[in-house]
């Protein structure tokens, strides 16, 4: 972190550029790294520039020499392949239309030059930030021979900000974009923010919350358009395309009609008149996010309409601008009766979107979370995931962390989602990835990717847990590459966040890999999820959403614990898999053990495959998982001297909140199950 930086308590998160102190690394960087010859201009490409200088000068402790040719010695060459002779070996052996829009190489010549080219202007920052990304990391210049595409074309992030500057579901202070119903004055933060973004590749950004309230409505509209367009343009100068969440009940909330009827001709008259409006100020502008008939917002099931009809009408009036519209799946009764056994959440996506695969314009992508829940700690995968072939499809992930511990607790999120990303969903046989079926290839559709609901506010580190960072680093970069690993991930987070170092390494690759299985031990039992309090979902409340309108997740009584969700027995829901999953899940003997409670009801003295009962596991686990959390902080405690105080205490703090409440869920969680059961811990350890 650079010293200005660091008097502000702003954070610069993985692009702190910290001078480096191994000094034959340094000087085996600096042969090649003097002089920057950067071939073209354009706002991407100055951004590109600024970048590296910026990176290089605080590296390397001197900036480049900018040069236009190559005489005097080793320098680095950047830019699009038509734009320089240097190039025109490189473009032939660069097969460039597969490259695309985003792809790019970088090598390092025999000479010691680093060229640094791709078919866009937009691949050659992603270029530039890979090759920072080196630098940072350690990893040697010589030789270097690496072509990149990005493995999904939509890489998404949601914010859930609201105008009057809080965020829903938000941990880190306030919104970057809004304060007090506006715009916020001070635009530079968001600069930061497209830079961060942009070197973890993600390309498209919607601004405000999928729950679209009163003022947020009016986004669409000249009132505010131009404030939208200023962001959009610094969104723009790092590759990213902006994208505004909207209520579908619009022409009548703000156009004062009597209607939204999707099949209404006024109607869709009036969406075209607005988008119209919005591509004279933002001429990129990406399309609309929409939340409809959910959690009581508008949408077309009012009219008698479906989806398809309610997402056509406005994918129609972006079609000619190149604008798209991203649909969520997120669709379920919340006014549930937990009388109704045949009623289950986790059916309701598919149920509703299933049957109408196919019936979707080019330009409408369905958001699809990850579960069939909401964001739980462990749930199955979403067997709408794979279900639909003929509609483009965009996993919803949650970088922050609603249901796994608030950014208080530590939980690097990367093992779960490459859980979902590597399902394997069977969809066209084996190897039918979430990964390849988000990204589009499975089916053959050209529009995919990933979406996820940020983590970042105003907080001076961004996360509020410095920690978390790296779940925000780590989407962005499995949205690009669902391929990386985990560790890999991390290793660069870490390498590219803190000063170098064998120790602090070790230590900190080891506390963010342990941590997501750490908070399921003591949180909710073998997949039956929720167990939060009501409405905030913080901490333990094992009946917090029990026989709710919301749901009922455990089902728990004095014989035994979770849902039938069988097709022989229960609600049908193991039923919307494709074979073999829907057998694993169906069968009792099959069952995975982190999701028993999930797909079946059984007695406490079920004997999971790991030879234990359900009951002694949910005791041991939630001991156990207190201890882990307590050897977090000794972890952390490990590597004081090896980190500035102010990023050491923040952490501390946290960690120590973090063990005290673990140790509230476990006493909760077993105390309720004790009481519940009447069976006693084989190891008499204290339960209350
Ligand atoms: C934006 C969950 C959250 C809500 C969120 C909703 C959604 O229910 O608790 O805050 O609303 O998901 O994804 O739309």
């Amino acid at each position: 972190m650079n010293q200005q930086n660091i008097e502000s308590g702003y954070e610069c998160c993985w692009l702190g550029y910290e001078y480096i102190d191994n000094g034959h690394l340094r000087e085996s960087y600096k042969k090649h790294c003097s002089r920057l010859d950067i071939t073209g201009k354009s706002t991407l490409l100055e951004s590109a520039r600024r970048e590296l200088k910026l990176a290089l000068a605080a590296l390397l402790g001197q900036p480049p020499l900018e040069r236009e040719i190559l005489d005097i010695g080793p320098t680095i060459v950047v830019g699009t392949f038509g734009s320089s002779r240097v190039f025109d070996s490189l473009a032939k052996e660069s097969d460039i239309a597969e490259l695309g829009v985003e792809g790019y190489v970088i090598h390092t010549s025999d000479e010691g030059n680093i060229f640094i080219a791709a078919a866009t202007d937009k691949g050659v920052l992603y270029a530039v930030f890979h090759f920072i990304r080196l630098l940072q990391t350690g990893e040697s210049i010589e030789g270097l021979r690496i072509r990149e595409i990005p493995k999904n074309s939509l890489r998404m992030i949601n914010h859930w900000d609201n105008m009057d500057g809080s965020i829903e579901r938000g941990y880190a202070g306030n919104s970057i974009f809004f304060s007090e119903n506006r715009f916020v004055d001070d635009l530079s933060r968001i600069e930061s923010y497209a830079r961060l973004l942009a070197s973890g590749g993600i390309n498209a950004v919607a601004i405000n919350n999928v729950n679209v309230h009163r003022e947020e409505s009016k986004l669409i509209t000249t009132l505010f358009l131009s404030e939208v367009a200023k962001v959009a343009s610094i969104f723009r100068a790092y590759g990213i395309r902006l994208y505004l969440s909207v209520n579908f009940a619009s022409p009548i909330e703000i156009g004062g009609m009597g209607t939204a009827d999707p099949l209404e001709p006024s109607v869709s008259r009036w969406w075209e008149a607005i988008v119209n409006e919005i591509y004279r100020f933002i001429p990129d502008f990406g399309g609309f996010l929409v939340k409809a008939d959910s959690e009581f917002r508008p949408g077309p099931f009012t009219y008698g309409r479906n989806h398809a009809e309610g997402a056509n009408m406005l994918a129609d009036a972006l079609e000619p601008y190149g604008g798209e519209v991203i649909w969520r799946c997120f669709v379920y009764n919340c006014l549930q009766d937990w009388r109704d056994r045949s009623t289950d959440r986790a059916r309701a996506a598919y149920d509703h979107f299933m049957p109408l695969d196919g019936m979707f314009r080019d330009n409408v992508l369905l958001q699809i979370k990850n579960g069939p829940m909401d964001f739980q700690v462990r749930e199955p995968v979403s067997p709408l995931l794979g279900g639909m072939a003929r509609t483009n499809q965009l996993l919803e992930l949650q970088i922050t962390q609603e249901y796994t511990g608030q950014q208080r607790h530590l939980c690097y999120l990367v093992p779960q989602w490459k859980e979902v990303l590597d399902f394997d969903t069977y969809a066209q046989g084996e190897h039918s990835t979430v990964a390849e079926v988000a990204s589009g290839r499975l089916c053959g559709r050209k529009r995919g990717g990933l979406a996820a609901v940020i983590n970042v506010g105003d907080h001076a580190n961004w996360t509020g847990h410095v920690l978390a960072q790296a779940n925000w680093y780590g989407y962005a970069r499995l949205a690009w590459n669902p391929r990386l690993s985990s560790e890999q991930i991390a290793r660069e987070w870490v390498l590219m966040t803190f000063r170098h170092d064998m120790e602090l390494e070790r230590v900190i690759l080891k506390m963010l890999l342990s941590s997501y299985p750490i908070y399921e031990e003591y949180t909710a039992p073998l997949g039956v999820g929720w167990m939060v309090n009501p409405d905030h979902h913080y901490g333990p409340n094992i009946d917090g959403y029990e026989y709710s309108k919301w749901g009922t997740y455990h089902y728990a009584d004095c014989h035994g614990i979770g849902v039938d969700r069988t097709v022989g027995t229960g609600t049908g829901y193991t039923g919307q898999y494709h074979s073999p999953q829907s057998e694993l899940y169906e069968s009792l003997e099959l069952c995975p053990d982190e999701l028993l409670l999930f797909f079946h009801h059984v007695p406490y003295s079920h004997v999971l495959k790991s030879g234990k009962t359900v009951i002694q596991h949910i005791y041991d686990s939630h001991f156990r998982g207190v201890e882990r959390a307590e050897s977090l902080v000794q972890l952390w405690d490990s590597i004081e001297d090896k980190i500035d105080s102010k990023r050491f205490v923040q952490v501390k703090e946290r960690l120590i909140h973090q063990v005290e409440h673990a140790g509230e869920w476990r006493d909760n969680v077993n105390t309720y199950f004790y009481r519940k059961s009447g069976i006693a811990d084989d190891h008499g350890r204290l339960i209350y």
